[in-house]
């Protein structure tokens, strides 16, 4: 059984030393060790006391390894991401808070110490059973894992998580689909369950949504934010000097300048960035409690466009700064943008941060053109003149993070066989099918009625509707209120549920088609996802109407279904 523990000691010595990037992550665990403990507390009063199973895990940090080049490291004073860190550092943290059994690895040698692989013979296979119930690893230390334990991964892989900043799509996950339909890029392509991946934001419900946390307020904090914001105040997001670039920078500055007092936090060795004007303020690259401060006081933090998709944006809404950052118009991806270019996804991303943007939004994030002078000119009046409060979604509160880490540790599992396939039962032909539909709509639930099989979310959470053509299943579930469960597709990859939907097939095929299931109104043809690895919530087609399942979310905790607890 596993049981909380608020102690870090033996977690902070497992962490190790001799990297600027260990002793940030340290750092970090130290600072927020009591917020950590106060979020186990609530999370055990809610769970009842409920057993949990104590899982062995693994904790392979690929990119921090020398054999992976480890560029991250020697940044860490000097600008660079520190994302990556700070998630690493709480996945860590909530591990170890869980209760489990975690060990760490930020070497090739250290991994194979773990893994009882032998060193330095290339890639040996791992004989005997996985001494590990679960791995976390980046795709660096996938690529290693492959290398080193040669086909024994393929054995050992329904056990391995891979922590993915941006997310990955089925379609490129799918090795020979990548390859025959153009979706091949040096990064995807594993054959893994799409929810393996797990993504700093809820970027996409294909992968399973990891996150980290933010610093969490007290009543005290609240009041001391709320009495010393400076309403003329601005701190500018981007702490190397190369995020300061933004073609137009300089009018929306003399902007801003005009009416606040604009702060920076960008890196420098002995002079001023050429980049940053002289009328900025710049305290150089802050310790992360500095940078809390700051933020304090600060009323506004503004977004120049990069870095995209960051912890500071949500760090700054918690300390009571509204957000304003720029409306991308057409839409970054990987289709049209260098930064993306290569990375194992066609999502648009809308703005600087759409998690900001879309769940989080007014009046702590105001979304705009920023070469419209006149908008980002009102845009700074108002922010002046309006008061918000402190606000971080409950998903990024420890308690958020570790509730939703420990359904996924209970509950996630892609060993047994039966994750994959669809159900039969011989009574469906007679009764007409397992759907009945909600009153009103053109939702139909699983009947409670139908033997039950065992899935995690249950059963009792999919519902099933048609997107519109050219619609993606993440858009047709958003636009009644619910979230597409990839989880759930096998139950409605069977031929009842076109009839359901009174879709009248002339024809049923089983395809690899990262879209199916789905009806084509043109052929009246119904095709069926012939590889359950290729159940994709992301893809559209003007050609499709897709099938969809879809599901409820909790408040703040879009990762779970109200009965997924
Ligand atoms: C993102 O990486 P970044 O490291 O650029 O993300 P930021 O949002 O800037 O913040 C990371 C942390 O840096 C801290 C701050 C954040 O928690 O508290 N920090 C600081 O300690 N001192 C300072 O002066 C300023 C910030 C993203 F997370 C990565 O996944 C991406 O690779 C990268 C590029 O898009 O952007």
């Amino acid at each position: 059984q596993a049981v909380f523990q608020s102690d870090i000691g033996t977690l902070l010595e497992q962490v190790g030393t001799g990297k600027e990037s260990l002793s940030f992550m340290k750092r970090r665990i130290r600072r927020l060790a009591a917020q950590w403990a106060s979020g186990a507390r609530r999370l055990q009063d809610k769970l009842h006391s409920r057993w949990r199973e104590q899982k062995r895990i693994l904790v392979h940090v690929g990119f921090l390894t020398e054999e992976s080049g480890d560029v991250f490291s020697p940044k860490v004073l000097k600008g660079g991401p520190l994302g990556e860190m700070v998630q690493w550092a709480d996945i860590l943290t909530a591990l170890h808070v869980l209760g489990h059994e975690v060990k760490i690895s930020v070497s090739l040698k250290e991994l194979h110490g773990f893994l009882g692989v032998p060193p330095g013979r290339g890639s040996c296979p791992l004989t005997g059973p996985l001494p590990f119930d679960l791995i976390y690893t980046d795709y660096h230390g996938l690529q290693q894992m492959k290398q080193h334990m040669g086909l024994s991964l393929r054995k050992h892989k329904c056990h391995i998580r891979v922590i993915d900043t941006f997310g990955t799509e089925p379609a490129y996950n799918h090795e020979e689909y990548a390859t025959r339909h153009g979706y091949r890029t040096n990064w995807g392509y594993w054959n893994l369950h799409s929810q393996q991946y797990m993504t700093m934001f809820p970027h996409t419900p294909d992968n399973s949504f990891m996150g980290f946390v933010a610093e969490e307020l007290n009543e005290t904090e609240r009041l001391f934010i709320q009495r010393n914001k400076v309403n003329n105040m601005a701190v500018v997001y981007g702490k190397d000097a190369s995020m300061w670039k933004l073609q137009g920078k300089e009018n929306f500055l003399a902007i801003l300048n005009l009416y606040m007092e604009i702060h920076g936090t960008v890196y420098y060795e002995t002079q001023r960035p050429p980049e940053v004007p002289a009328f900025v303020k710049n305290h150089g690259l802050l310790p992360q409690q500095e940078l809390q401060q700051l933020l304090r006081k600060a009323k506004l933090f503004i977004g120049f466009g990069f870095p995209y998709e960051g912890p500071a944006p949500l760090e700054a809404i918690a300390n009571g700064c509204i957000f304003l950052q720029p409306k991308f118009n057409p839409p970054h991806s990987s289709l049209n943008h260098e930064f993306f270019r290569g990375k194992p996804t066609s999502r648009k991303v809308s703005s600087q941060h759409p998690y900001a943007e879309q769940h989080v939004g007014r009046p702590h994030v105001i979304t705009i053109d920023f070469n419209n002078t006149e908008e980002f000119d009102a845009a700074i009046r108002e922010i002046m003149r309006i008061d918000v409060e402190p606000f971080l979604p409950y998903e990024y509160t420890c308690e958020g993070m570790l509730e939703r880490l420990h359904a996924y540790i209970q509950n996630q599992d892609y060993c047994s066989p039966e994750v994959l396939f669809p159900p039969v039962n011989m009574s469906w032909a007679l009764l007409g099918g397992p759907f009945i539909p909600l009153a009103n709509s053109r939702i139909f639930a699983w009947s409670s009625n139908m033997s039950s099989f065992s899935s995690w979310p249950p059963l009792s959470a999919l519902l099933l509707l048609s997107s519109l053509q050219g619609q993606s299943c993440v858009e047709a579930c958003q636009t009644e209120g619910l979230i597409c469960e990839p989880a759930l597709y096998r139950f409605i990859n069977i031929k009842e549920a076109f009839s359901a939907l009174d879709f009248r097939c002339d024809g049923v095929e089983s395809e690899m088609n990262h879209l199916f299931p789905a009806f084509s109104a043109e052929h009246a043809e119904c095709g069926l996802q012939h590889d359950p690895l290729l159940f994709s919530c992301a893809g559209s087609s003007p050609k499709y109407q897709r099938l969809c399942p879809c599901r409820d979310y909790r408040k703040g905790q879009v990762a779970l279904c109200k009965d997924c607890l």
